[in-house]
């Protein structure tokens, strides 16, 4: 454990702008922008790669991301904790608070569960702010599906004008023109 680090924001170099996440999609949980707190470690969940652990109260993590549509979000976090009930908050740049999400203990550190809750997102490039309200959990990822389009306005822009006949008056073919 790098005792140092605690304490201080630390910025993920590994991560540029080539890397913001779009939404709806799974965001890894250790591909964030900035963190306060916590580290990643090699996670035994299905996929593997990593997670983060190491999460105290009010630890947090920033992900950049770009909704490409808005509208109402299935959002689940995979999380696992060894006997600690954790809560997240989210909150975001664009939308707001989004959710506050107590989470269930689920017995060992690298046993895993999705929790599942449904958020409000606008389009956009955004900052997601994934703060442990309560810490003591470890979290894989987290998961935007999208549940409901935000209504479009009815594109007024389609319009179409009838020109003459061409060639008259050998032929009738009429051109539409868009
Ligand atoms: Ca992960």
């Amino acid at each position: 454990m790098l005792e140092s680090f605690a304490g201080y924001e630390v910025y993920n170099l590994l991560n540029d702008a080539a890397t913001i996440a779009i939404i709806p999609g799974r965001i890894q949980a250790e591909n964030y922008s900035k963190m306060h707190g916590v580290q990643t470690e090699n996670t035994n969940d299905i996929g593997g790669g990593l997670n983060v652990g190491y999460i105290d109260n009010y630890d947090w993590m920033q992900y950049d991301v770009n909704a490409k549509q808005g509208g109402t979000f299935q959002l689940a976090f995979r999380v696992a904790s060894l006997s600690q009930s954790g809560q997240i908050t989210l909150t975001s740049s664009l939308s707001g608070a989004l959710a506050r999400v107590n989470l269930p203990i689920t017995g060992g550190w690298q046993n895993w569960q999705t929790v599942f809750t449904e958020v409000q997102l606008q389009e956009g490039q955004q900052a997601l702010n994934l703060i442990a309200a309560t810490g003591g959990f470890n979290i894989n990822w987290l998961e935007f599906t999208l549940l409901t389009d935000v209504p479009e306005p009815m594109d007024q822009s389609f319009s179409f004008q009838l020109h003459q006949n061409y060639p008259n008056p050998f032929n009738h073919a009429t051109i539409y023109q868009l």
